[in-house]
């Protein structure tokens, strides 16, 4: 034994290593240790034993079998190996702020709710936003529904408002979520597509549901494809009741709509982003909270009584309907700010347990048959996704006001209620006891009716708010629609079931479907699908309904990339800066290394991405920027030309230099349309970022030559 080399930490075999700020020794074997500063703290087991060597195991001999006595190896890899959980059943990707909630003013005439009383009062509150299809390691910018779920931890409880950024779902009753989900997810025998709506057994499922023709619509829009959370609108979807102090009862639908407007992205740049940052959207809230650019979302109620219900042709139970923004007015209640990121993303963002069931006294449910069922699920799944009864005891789930309750033991018990009395009534005198006018108490409707599995009568329309959300659409939008769901029926591949979608297309718009029939190479129209009631073509078109009939109030939050070289004219890179500083716009420098550039100057610039890394699907708009030398090295590059090639494509607006001219010849992008801005003066970045709160130049669009059919 004496003869084998030392073992590691003798000091005499260690060699002194510094890199940057770490001084580093190497070990008997070249292993590198960090040597800890006067203020590092020791590293302990979980047990909290002190640790002298945390490279390698114990073993007889530097060559020698491991001892199983090594605590330390075993706890290590034993943690290690339960590190991961049941990801989330459905909403399995998503990304977690924290923030607050301020009123605006007391809604004390509808509500009793306390986070609904005191102007100014403002509330902690925890977002989540998710995909809805993909597993947790998915891309950020899957066609797909994203969740809206909001925590509000107020005075009386937390309040989950679990919502999505589509304001109808595709089922209308609880029982048949398995199934659409089943029928979403991958195909079972084949384990793909992953992440993905376009395939056989989703469309088949859709295409045999006819109560999710109006929710398509919206997510085959571009809805489906936000360009950041902090530019979608959010809705909690089902009608839900306030009660005031007085026990009486308004309906409400909640809406949060975003403080820098909705924005969407193509669905090729989408394809393109998922390649080149396939967190494109975690990256943004980070980027943005970390900046101090804390975005912000109003949350709108509409309020309407049983009188205005009944208005309707559709029964306001229906999750399938919405009620148009023009025919009731959304009423802004208050704000919520997003302004710290999680410290941990899995103690926070992944172990963070959304309830519809989590309402304060002063909000309550509705019939809803998918909200009620949506009630018992949403505690079951917290049961098997985080390991017991005791998930409210993780501080991100735990309320934030006081709370009491004889609940006890169980899994991972962190607190009991102290004391010798665990029950009630007691003769102790111990515990607490219930609030008979403070406690909840749920809206004393009166119900009635005879048992038994039925659908109303009242929820039977499918296609005319499908038909309405379609032609409310602006063209560009509408050809969106109709290309989306090329790409998806395409992808399908049995020809019934794209027939069959064509069918019930009949009923939403006959263009689109005869449109979509020919993208799809189908020479005959189908019959229309049989409606289980008149379809209404009267409903006028509800222009809330676009994105693009609303557009942001600026370019502000928005990113421009610019592509530059050694050369690059310094003076007009710093007035674009200024110009998009001004906007609360951000700039982003994209050169052939990632070295940096040294500009016309002879300053050193640093640069965010190196020209493979950085393609211009990752910007709102660019800038062409190099030096004539360097427009010569660049114009052979195929990433080069792809990044005009893609701006151009997706309608972005692009300002260019003179010399970047030949650049544009070799991608075969004409510089001619309105969408370019030459940058001549520092005056011209001004007038670049002015054309830019447009955010896409989409005549081009349809002068683009169609796609080779
Ligand atoms: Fe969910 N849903 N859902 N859902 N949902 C879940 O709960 C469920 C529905 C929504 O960021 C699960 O904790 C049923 C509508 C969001 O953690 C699960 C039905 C809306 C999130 C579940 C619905 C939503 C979920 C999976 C039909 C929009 C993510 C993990 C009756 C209003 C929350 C979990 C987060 C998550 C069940 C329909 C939104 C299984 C049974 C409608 C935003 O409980």
């Amino acid at each position: 034994m004496s003869k084998l080399p030392k073992a590691s930490g003798a000091k005499e075999s260690l060699r002194a290593v510094t890199i940057e700020d770490q001084t580093l020794e190497r070990g008997s074997g070249g292993e590198l240790h960090q040597v800890a500063g006067p203020d590092t703290p020791v590293m302990t087991t979980a047990q909290g034993g002190p640790i002298s060597d945390d490279q390698n195991s114990l073993k007889v001999g530097a060559r020698g079998p491991a001892l199983i006595e090594d605590f330390h190896l075993r706890e290590k890899l034993f943690h290690f190996d339960h590190e991961r959980i049941p990801e989330r059943v459905v909403h399995a990707r998503g990304y977690g702020a924290h923030g607050f909630f301020e009123t605006y003013k007391s809604l004390a005439d509808v509500t009793c709710a306390d986070v609904f009383q005191r102007a100014g009062e403002k509330t902690p509150a925890f977002v989540r936003f998710s995909t809805v299809v993909g597993a947790r390691g998915s891309a950020d910018l899957a066609r797909d529904v994203r969740g809206f779920a909001v925590k509000i931890y107020t005075k009386q409880g937390n309040w989950d408002l679990v919502g999505n950024n589509i304001p109808v779902f595709f089922i209308q009753d609880a029982i048949k979520f398995p199934d659409l989900v089943h029928a979403v997810k991958e195909e079972p025998d084949r384990g793909f597509p992953q992440a993905a709506s376009a395939h056989d057994n989703f469309w088949d499922f859709i295409s045999l549901t006819p109560e999710s023709m109006h929710m398509i619509m919206w997510v085959m829009s571009d809805r489906a494809i936000p360009r950041s959370f902090r530019f979608m609108e959010g809705f909690g979807v089902h009608t839900f009741r306030f009660v005031n102090a007085e026990n009486q009862s308004t309906f409400v639908k909640f809406l949060w709509k975003p403080k820098l407007g909705m924005q969407s992205v193509l669905w090729n740049e989408a394809v393109k982003i998922n390649g080149a940052d396939p967190d494109f959207h975690r990256r943004d809230l980070w980027n943005a909270i970390q900046s101090g650019a804390f975005p912000e979302w109003e949350l709108c109620v509409q309020l309407f009584d049983q009188a205005f219900a009944d208005s309707f042709d559709f029964d306001v139970l229906d999750p399938t309907k919405l009620i148009p923004e023009e025919l009731l007015k959304p009423i802004p209640v208050g704000r919520l700010v997003l302004d710290r990121m999680p410290d941990n993303f899995f103690v926070e963002t992944e172990q963070v347990a959304f309830m519809t069931q989590n309402v304060p006294p002063g909000i309550d449910f509705s019939n809803d048959p998918l909200l009620q069922g949506r009630n018992f699920s949403y505690l079951d799944t917290q049961l098997k996704r985080l390991g017991g009864p005791n998930f409210t005891h993780i501080p991100i789930n735990a309320p934030k006001c006081p709370f009491h309750h004889f609940q006890q033991d169980g899994h991972m018990a962190m607190r009991n209620p102290v004391g010798r009395a665990n029950y009630q009534p007691n003769s102790w005198g111990l515990g607490p006891r219930e609030a008979p006018d403070a406690g909840y108490r749920s809206f004393s409707a009166d119900e009635q009716g005879p048992k038994a599995r039925l659908r109303p009568v009242s929820f039977a329309d499918h296609y005319s708010q499908a038909r309405q959300f379609y032609i409310s659409q602006t063209p560009v939008e509408q050809s969106h629609i109709c290309d989306a769901m090329a790409f998806e029926l395409g992808k399908v591949e049995a020809p019934a079931i794209r027939l069959r979608m064509i069918s019930h297309l009949l009923n939403v718009d006959v263009a689109l479907a005869a449109t979509l029939a020919d993208k799809l190479g189908i020479a005959t129209l189908p019959a229309v699908a049989e409606a289980a009631c008149a379809v209404r073509t009267d409903l006028e078109p509800s222009p809330a309904l676009s994105i693009l009939s609303n557009p942001p109030p600026g370019f502000g939050g928005r990113k421009v990339g610019a592509l530059v070289t050694n050369g690059s004219d310094a003076i007009l890179l710093k007035a674009l800066r200024a110009a998009l500083d001004a906007e609360g716009a951000t700039l982003e420098l994209v050169a052939p290394t990632v070295g940096g550039i040294v500009a016309s100057d002879g300053s050193s610039i640093e640069v965010h991405h190196a020209l493979v890394a950085g393609p211009s699907v990752l910007f709102d708009a660019v800038a062409i920027l190099p030096s004539a030398e360097g427009a010569a090295l660049l114009a052979p590059m195929p990433a080069a030309r792809d990044f005009l090639a893609d701006a151009f494509t997706h309608c972005k607006f692009i300002a260019h230099v003179k010399a970047a001219g030949m650049l544009f010849d070799k991608a075969g992008v004409p510089i001619g349309d309105d969408g370019f801005v030459a940058l001549r003066a520092k005056a011209d970045a001004g007038e670049f970022v002015a054309r830019c709160r447009a955010m896409r130049f989409w005549e081009r669009e349809a002068a683009l030559p169609p796609p080779p059919s």
